[in-house]
């Protein structure tokens, strides 16, 4: 045993040392080519190229003098660890430096390329998107009205029985109630069943059900229908619903409510003409045609709310009387706009919607 240094094997320590000594150096002169690298790179790419063949995580030189660290003997690792952990530092900090450098210099270029804009070039057309002609026709109806006292008010889409039929005196044989007519939705077994409402008179009985008269309400709303699409007809289309409910009201007042409404909606002279029909939850029933330009279009249904509606609800049929009518908004829009086919609204053909 050596007297000096404590050690069994003098001629190890020697050895140990050499090692060290070319760790060292190996590691300045990554740093050095690093640095040089680094300097190089004059774009985001270089220096990304750069930044995997240094610091890499998988096969980065850096990682490679790690396995070189722990070739070194306990004695070495310290000194050969710090100097590892410096140039690692170094070589970050580096990296961080360049990549703010070009960060800079982009937006530099950016800058000379705004600075570039011929503002005298014609510019490119921004397309705005408006509103949906029908989204427009149920707005412009609820307005008008509005002026007459009609308070908006929705309903669900997914209805019960009893308010899609069997409230508005649509009894269980009735074929309106058949599944051939009707959107009937899956329920659990032993449920009630449920269907997509096929008329917004629903919203009559939904309202009536939780308010007292006097009454003016309007609902516009989606209704479903297994109907074939045609140019009048469409599998899923808009209704809206209009009730009054007050004492003293006659079929006159119908007449010129909905006269006030198609003058407002379509302009000019409108006639209104109604044609005897039967509804089950009206009484008298009719239907509702509007002459416009010369012709005369079918607009809906309409009549006096039947008494054994008001009875259903709960109200008085001596004390109140009241009136509802429901239209189809495709086909009052199509009128309004000159449109041919209510299934142009559907097709979501740009040059067709930019027109309204
Ligand atoms: C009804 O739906 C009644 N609920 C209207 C009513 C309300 C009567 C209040 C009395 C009192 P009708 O099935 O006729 O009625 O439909 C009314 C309107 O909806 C039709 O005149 C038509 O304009 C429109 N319509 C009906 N089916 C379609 C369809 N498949 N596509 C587009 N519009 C339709």
């Amino acid at each position: 045993m050596s007297a000096e240094t404590g050690s069994t094997e003098p001629s190890e320590n020697a050895a140990v040392s050499d090692l060290l000594a070319s760790f060292l150096s190996e590691t300045d002169s990554l740093c050095t080519a690093a640095k040089t690298a680094i300097a190089a790179a004059s774009d985001g790419s270089m220096l990304e190229k750069a930044r995997i063949e240094f610091l890499g995580a998988r096969s980065g030189r850096l990682k490679a003098m790690t396995q070189l660290l722990s070739g070194l003997t306990a004695v070495d690792r310290p000194a050969g660890g710090k100097q590892f952990n410096e140039a690692k530092a170094t070589i970050t900090a580096l990296f961080s430096a360049a990549r703010e450098r070009i960060a800079a210099a982009q937006t530099k270029d950016g800058l000379a390329v705004v600075d570039a804009i011929d503002v005298t070039l014609p510019g490119e057309r921004v397309r705005i998107g408006h509103v949906h002609p029908l989204t427009q026709t149920i707005r412009r109806v609820q307005e008008i009205m509005s002026r007459l006292g009609f308070e908006s008010v929705d309903g669900p889409e997914v209805e019960d029985q009893w308010h899609n039929f069997e409230a508005l005196a649509i009894g269980a044989e009735h074929p309106a109630r058949d599944p051939l007519d009707n959107f009937y939705l899956a329920v659990a077994q032993g449920t009630e069943p449920l269907l997509l409402r096929s008329q917004t008179s629903t919203v009559q009985i939904r309202v009536m059900e939780k308010r007292r008269p006097p009454l003016r309400i309007v609902s516009l709303g989606r209704v479903y229908r297994p109907d074939t699409a045609d140019a009048t007809h469409y599998p899923m289309f808009h209704q809206v619903e209009g009730l009054l409910i007050e004492p003293g009201t006659t079929m006159a007042h119908l007449k010129s409510v909905l006269h006030f409404f198609a003058s407002s909606f379509l302009g000019g002279d409108v006639r209104v003409r109604f044609r005897p029909s039967f509804f089950p939850f009206t009484e008298p029933s009719v239907e509702v045609d509007m002459e416009w330009d010369g012709r005369w279009i079918e607009m809906g249904g309409a009549g006096m709310v039947d008494p054994a509606v008001l009875e259903s609800v709960g109200y008085d049929p001596d004390a109140v009387s009241g009136f509802a009518f429901g239209l189809g908004v495709e086909r009052i829009a199509a009128r309004r706009y000159g449109v041919a086919d209510i299934r142009d609204f559907y097709r979501n053909d740009v040059r067709f919607l930019e027109q309204f």
